[in-house]
This record gives C-alpha cells, structure tokens and sequence, in this order.
C-alpha cells in the first residue's frame, strides 16, 4: 500500500484568529454580515449532509448525475495523473471520477478539515492501494501551494461552492487557480445554475426546517468558540432570491430587539427587531456568465456539461 501523505498549511491557531477577525469585521459592518465558511463545525457539517438528501435541495444531485453520466468524457478530456480536488469533504462525488480516471497516479485531496481527509484518504486507499494519495490540509481560498505530483493535473472545485464567493473574490480566486496551472492540466469546475425563483428558494428553505437550523447553527459556533450568549431561537431564517445580482442570500432575522454579548471581542451588539445578518450568498449561473468568469482569469472553457433538466453545469477550461 503507498503511503498516505499529509500536508498542513493551517497554523494551529490560524482558525481562532480567522474567526474572532471575521466576525469582528462582520457583525460591526452594515449590514451586518458573517462568511458561510464558520457553518461547518462537526454539526454543521453533518446538517449540511442532511441538506444534501433534501428533496427540495437538487445540487447534489444534479452534479452527482452528471459526474455518472460524464466521468469517462471528463477523464479522458483530461487525460491527468493527477486528481487535486478542493473542498474535498468526504470525496464521495469524486468516486465516480477517480474510477474512470484510468492514468491515474495520485490523489490531491484539499480540506480545512483534517478529520475529513483522514477518514477519506483511509477509505479511498483501502480501495485503491496504489494510489498515491497526499492531503492538504488547507484554505483553499487564501493562495494555495500543492505537493509536486505527476501532471497533467486536473483540479476539481465542485458543490458549486464558487457561488458562495462574492463576485470579486471569485475573480481572485478563480485568478489563483489559473495560476497553479501548468498548460496540460485542466479544471473542472461545478456551478449551479440559474432557474425558477420557486425552485430556488425552496432550496434553501425546505419544508424540514434543517437549512433553518444549518443556518442557525453559525450562532451555535461563535457562542461556543467566542463565548457569546446568542439565543438562536431568537433569530429566524431567512431565504431570498436576489434576482439583479442572480444570486440566494441566507439571512437570521432577529425576532426581538436583544442585545447580544461576544466576551473574546469584547464586544456588545444591539439587534433591532427584525434586524437582518447575511450569512450566505450562493450565486446562481448561466453558461455566458461562467465562460466571462473563466475568460477573465486567463482561463479557457474547453467543455460543458449539464443535468437533464439542466440545473446544474460541469466545465472543463485548460490554460
Ligand atoms: C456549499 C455551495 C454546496 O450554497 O448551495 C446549502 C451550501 N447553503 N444550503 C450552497 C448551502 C445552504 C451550498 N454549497
């Protein structure tokens, strides 16, 4: 069996730091915000698991059906040793892809989670022994440096995570990914698309109430890492579709006028009854968009691929 490798370009406190800043910076601005990325604590990450087998939430899949129907086109239009896949969770999508990978050498996954890579990179090595398999454990949005591997590479972003970038980060970042590229290797990029406001909202607010509590769940995180006492039943959930900026915005509406304490910031907040966070944007796509955000970073949109009911979109760009 080859050995598994793992890399950690996290420092130790680095999360700490991050969020005591993020929140900082967000709940004192106006309106007040807070990035969708301190959602996924273990129980976030497990209600969002939940979220996936939703009816009503169809990007998973959707994606998860067309990574079946495309695995083949997508290796061979890659034709990569390598797999590096950002945000890679629990890899189950990417099964279907490292199958039909058949030049495949190595296996690049990235995660903030080091519990998630572990389990992951165990499972996927006692399936495929001789696949060399390096984690990282990483923030793939702050500059990303990945372990020498056999190219061509193809880096897969998929979940249609880039939608919760705001618009000029993704041109930052999508920017960055360009420039880990090497000409040969290639990207596959998932984004959802845009459709129905009905469809949409229900997405994001389903009849079961967990991406209510997935939402809610981000109070949970600051009162337990920040000490602060937010009642989270105070707060309700909130799903809108912003159609000018094509995108899904999640919100916490405060219920009541309250004060809020968060004692490692030193910090008291006064919520107005009605008084809305931001917690969330997911940006919706048509294909035009994707191509001009492809284009501008230095990328070149080589193929794409959809859904049956065209929900969701896979793209190929090389360099
Ligand atoms: C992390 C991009 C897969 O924006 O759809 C699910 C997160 N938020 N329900 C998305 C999410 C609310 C999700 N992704």
């Amino acid at each position: 069996m080859s050995p598994f490798h793992l890399t950690r370009t996290l420092p130790e406190d680095a999360t700490g730091a991050e969020l005591r800043a993020d929140v900082l910076r967000g709940l004192t601005g106006t309106p007040r915000t807070l990035p969708p990325k301190w959602f996924y604590d273990a129980r976030g990450s497990r209600l969002f698991d939940e979220i996936t087998t939703l009816p009503e939430y169809y990007p998973t899949r959707a994606e998860r059906e067309i990574l079946l129907a495309r695995a083949a086109e997508i290796a061979a239009a890659a034709g990569a040793r390598t797999l590096v896949e950002l945000g890679s969770g629990s890899s189950d999508k990417t099964r279907h892809l490292l199958d039909a990978m058949t030049s495949l050498r190595g296996y690049v996954p990235v995660d903030v989670s080091e519990s998630a890579l572990r389990q992951a990179g165990r499972a996927l090595l006692a399936e495929r022994p001789a696949l060399d398999v390096h984690a990282v454990v990483a923030d793939f949005t702050a500059g990303l440096t990945l372990p020498a591997s056999p190219g061509p590479r193809l880096v897969a972003f998929l979940g249609g995570t880039l939608g919760n970038l705001l618009p000029e980060e993704r041109g930052a970042f999508l920017a960055s990914l360009r420039a880990l590229l090497e000409p040969g290797d290639s990207l596959l990029l998932g984004t959802d698309l845009v459709k129905d406001e009905r469809t949409l909202v229900r997405a994001y607010d389903d009849a079961a109430g967990v991406t209510a509590e997935f939402n809610k769940n981000v109070l949970s995180v600051i009162n337990r890492e920040l000490g602060a006492d937010f009642d989270p039943d105070a707060f309700s959930h909130v799903a809108v579709w912003d159609r000018e900026r094509q995108w899904i915005e999640m919100r916490l509406r405060s219920e009541v006028a309250q004060t809020v304490k968060i004692p490692a910031l030193d910090l008291t907040l006064d919520f107005a009854e009605g008084e809305e966070t931001r917690t969330e944007v997911s940006a919706k796509f048509t294909e035009e968009r994707v191509r001009g955000e492809l284009g501008a970073a230095g990328l070149t949109p080589v193929r794409w691929w959809t859904d049956g009911e065209r929900r969701f979109a896979l793209s190929l760009s090389t360099v």
